[in-house]
């Protein structure tokens, strides 16, 4: 078994590994069990002078930041360029100079670091739209080794795309890889549109597609969670409001992409449609605050602080408060109880690549008296999960309407759609998803060669007296079969 190299923005302290999320918990996982090193940024701020030695602990290996690399790759190019135009926020994304040099020299130095730990047979699997230049940065270095990327947020629109001014090389940068794997069918019928529109690439009869002289395959992988993770335990009995009342909850990061205001004014126009659900249910929003430096994010939090606060002020009570906003993070091993005792999931961001919690609410239901989960019909999750309460959620006036819907769902319906959305996500797990991506990745054949390369074949070959059948630099040699196929589109 090759030993299995992840590359990712964040590295999770083993140590912390139970009070991560999912994707961290999953990579923590694939490090626990087979051979692999996992390395990234270790989180820390350090002067630049103190930022080229790599700190090593068994299969964990990390390196510091400095101010400036913080400033421009992760908060500046990563966070306020790709994040959100991936996420269809043009109209915020600020395009700096300076921004992509240092997003590249991050990229080059990370890759600088890792090449000299590479050992020949190591695949190497890279996470997340911090890091797309990975593959180009190791191949500089003479890495030879397969390489897949992951991207976990949505690929968007391609006209969407191009407007990032480096967007082409964006693209080449995908192209070094061997495999690029997507959340959703979606995902990859936006990455095809800009090969065919973008960079008038095409996609070959076998479904790889064909960019810069390069082939590669695209897939898509929609990740899944550790269900055992939240089916165990009871419900919370601990939370100040709900006691009597039925819960909606939101569980999101403080993110703009979430779609958190919508959310409030929807359930404030349900509680003006229907009079008769006040002092009946409660919202209760978790949304831990994440990237506070960056401007849009001290935004959302004051827009949602004003919302909730007249929301309140219109039709709280003195015994009731519609809504429960909590701006802190929460111990994770107690949101299984309070997935499992809230009626309600409302999970409904304007774009999510996947959305996690959306899985995690319906794994934590009682099979006998499950919940509900409304769904924004742009989480990458409402590709494969077509039972629960599909909604808009700029329509603020129909996802009022739903919210009465599920409240009012007989419990045949609600054991009906548990049964149908549960089945998919057991079968969809996070061990599935892992487990098809390295498969998919390892079974590639051996990767395709540039054209330069190919020449040099060719001349060897000719030198050696063994004429081949003439190869024309754009027809590159056959392309690896991925035996367990993964879709296209
Ligand atoms: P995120 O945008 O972070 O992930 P999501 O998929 O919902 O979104 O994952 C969040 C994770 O953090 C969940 O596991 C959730 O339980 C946890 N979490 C959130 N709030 C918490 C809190 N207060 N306390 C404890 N845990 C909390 C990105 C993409 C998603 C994609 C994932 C995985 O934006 O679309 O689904 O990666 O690929």
């Amino acid at each position: 078994m090759s030993r299995v190299i992840l590359v990712s923005n964040r590295v999770l302290d083993l140590r912390k590994a139970s009070q991560a999320g999912g994707v961290a918990v999953a990579l923590a996982d694939i490090v626990r069990t087979r051979p692999s090193l996992w390395f990234g940024w270790s989180g820390e701020i350090k002067p630049a002078e103190d930022c080229s030695t790599v700190s090593r602990e068994g299969r964990i290996a990390t390196v510091p930041l400095s101010l400036s690399e913080h400033d421009r790759y992760y908060l500046g190019y990563a966070n306020s360029v790709l994040w959100p135009v991936f996420h269809g926020r043009l109209d915020i994304a600020h395009f700096e100079a300076g921004y992509f040099e240092q997003y590249l020299g991050v990229n080059r130095r990370l890759a600088a670091l890792l090449q000299p730990m590479l050992k020949p047979d190591d695949i190497i699997w890279v996470h997340d739209y911090h890091l797309i230049p990975m593959a180009a940065e190791l191949k500089k270095l003479g890495v030879t080794n397969r390489i897949g990327f992951y991207l976990h947020i949505p690929f968007p629109p391609w006209q969407m795309f191009s407007a990032i001014p480096e967007h082409e090389h964006l693209a080449r940068c995908l192209a070094d890889y061997d495999l690029v794997g997507l959340q959703t069918k979606a995902d990859i019928a936006n990455l095809i549109d800009y090969v065919l529109n973008g960079v008038f690439g095409n996609v070959t009869p076998q479904g790889r597609v064909r960019i810069f002289d390069r082939l590669l395959t695209v897939a898509s992988f929609p990740i899944g969670i550790d269900v055992a993770d939240f089916t165990k335990g009871g419900r919370e009995t601990g939370l100040a409001q709900g006691r009597g009342a039925s819960r909606i909850i939101g569980v999101d990061r403080l993110d703009y992409t979430k779609g958190l205001p919508q959310k409030f004014k929807a359930f404030g126009q349900f509680l003006e449609k229907f009079p008769q659900y006040r002092r009946q249910v409660v919202l209760t929003q978790i949304a831990p605050p994440t990237r506070s430096s960056v401007d849009a994010y001290t935004d959302i939090r004051q827009q949602l602080e004003s919302l909730a606060g007249s929301i309140n002020g219109q039709f709280g009570e003195l015994d009731w408060v519609p809504i429960h906003y909590i701006h802190r993070s929460t111990a994770r091993r107690r949101l299984a109880a309070i997935y499992r005792s809230s009626r309600i999931g409302m999970v409904t961001p304007l774009r999510d690549g996947m959305n996690l919690v959306a899985k995690e609410y319906i794994a934590a239901q009682d099979p006998e008296d499950p919940g509900v989960l409304v769904l924004s019909r742009f989480a990458g999750a409402a590709e494969e999960l077509h039972s629960a309460l599909i909604v808009n959620p700029y329509d603020i006036g129909a996802t009022a309407d739903v919210i009465r819907t599920a409240l009012e769902m007989s419990l045949d319906e609600r054991r009906e759609r548990y049964a149908a959305l549960i089945e998919t996500i057991e079968k969809n797990d996070i061990t599935a998803w892992c487990r098809s991506f390295l498969a998919a990745l390892e079974s590639l054949a051996e990767r395709d060669k540039s054209p330069e390369e190919i020449a040099l074949a060719l001349e060897k070959l000719r030198g050696a007296g063994k004429p081949r059948a003439k190869a024309r630099a754009s027809n590159v040699a056959p392309g690896p079969k991925v035996e367990s196929s993964p879709r296209i589109n």
